[in-house]
């Protein structure tokens, strides 16, 4: 049973066909021509965000190794009378601020953000998940070092421009009647293959399928992590050959790690390994797909110009986003 995900994994195993140093994955099918496609989706005029916000009140709070956001200021309104209150009294950079406010009118307010690239709607990169020693195409774990990814790192995703191309709802929770499934049920491929019939949408190599559980209102209800994240309905791992077959290039869903979070068969997390490390497909997670439901749900247009770049932060395993679908 524990090894069946493996068969799957040698036959959906990317490795090679783009090329022994290829950074990107799937993201090689979204060819110039796909991306034409998915602007060409953008026909109203419409921009639905996808992100939730970073802020302390996210759904990372209670883990160890993750935070919700620290969001300081550095200099903000009570400081715009800086020189007269202080009196010449301070360091070099009372000087400066004081300073530069004795040339003028101007007045500013700088801030600082302290957060995990994970805490919140995040791409994860290639070099997120691993497993027997191996990245995805075939680079060895020890390439991940403490000053962080020397290949496969996320600035990789940056330099095409970040995951834009033409972005496809499956609203999985709505073609199931429901707000949003219940805790741990299980996407399987065939789920998917139905929502797609359904919703009469006929995907296209290289498409970024954005796939609704509806379970972020849950999250929203509760506000409790670990509640949200232990009970997290999500996909298969059996979806991957699916996935595979319809050559899609990433997947985000409104959830926590895109796939269901009890282990099936009694893996963790085998669809991460399967995508991120075989297939070399970018997973987003914590997603906010109300919205686009409703609005696809209005029109029955259930394709758009998905804009999600990453933050070019060079060796990292993953970004922080704000995605935008535009229709
Ligand atoms: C892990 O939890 C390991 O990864 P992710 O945040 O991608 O689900």
């Amino acid at each position: 049973m524990t090894d069946q995900w493996r068969e799957v994994a040698n036959k959906v195993r990317n490795w090679g066909r783009w090329g022994e140093d290829d950074q990107l994955g799937t993201l090689n099918l979204i060819t110039p021509a796909r991306i034409a496609a998915g602007a060409a989706c953008a026909r109203a005029g419409r921009s639905i965000p996808l992100g939730i916000p970073f802020d302390a009140y996210g759904p990372q709070g209670a883990s160890g190794f993750r935070r919700n956001p620290i969001h300081l200021m550095a200099v903000d309104g009570g400081d715009a009378n800086f020189a007269a209150n202080l009196e010449g009294w301070g360091g070099h950079t009372e000087a400066q601020i004081a300073g530069m406010y004795a040339a003028g009118p101007m007045r500013f307010n700088d801030d600082y953000i302290m957060m995990p690239l994970q805490s919140a709607t995040q791409w994860d990169a290639l070099s997120h998940v691993y497993y027997d020693g191996l990245l995805y195409n075939g680079v060895p774990a020890a390439a991940v070092t403490s000053f962080g990814a020397t290949k496969l790192g996320i600035e990789h995703f940056a330099d095409r421009g970040g995951i834009i191309g033409r972005g496809v709802l499956l609203d999985v929770a709505r073609h199931f009647g429901v707000e949003r499934l219940s805790a741990g049920t299980v996407i399987t491929p065939q789920d998917l293959q139905a929502v797609v019939d359904a919703q009469d949408v006929e995907l296209a190599g290289g498409d970024i399928l954005v796939i609704r559980t509806g379970w972020w209102t849950r999250f929203l209800e509760t506000h409790k992590h670990s509640e949200w994240f232990a009970g997290s309905p999500g996909l298969s791992w059996r979806c991957a050959q699916w996935l595979h077959e319809n050559e899609i290039a990433a997947v985000a869903v409104d959830n926590p790690a895109v796939e269901v979070m009890v282990p099936e068969d009694g893996v963790l997390l085998p669809l991460h390994m399967i995508a991120l490390r075989d297939m070399g497909t970018p997973l987003g997670e914590i997603w906010d797909l109300e919205a686009l439901g409703r609005d696809c749900a209005e029109d029955q247009i259930y394709e758009f110009l998905l804009c999600a770049p990453v933050l070019k932060i060079p060796g990292a395993v993953g970004s922080p986003i704000s995605p935008v679908a535009i229709k």
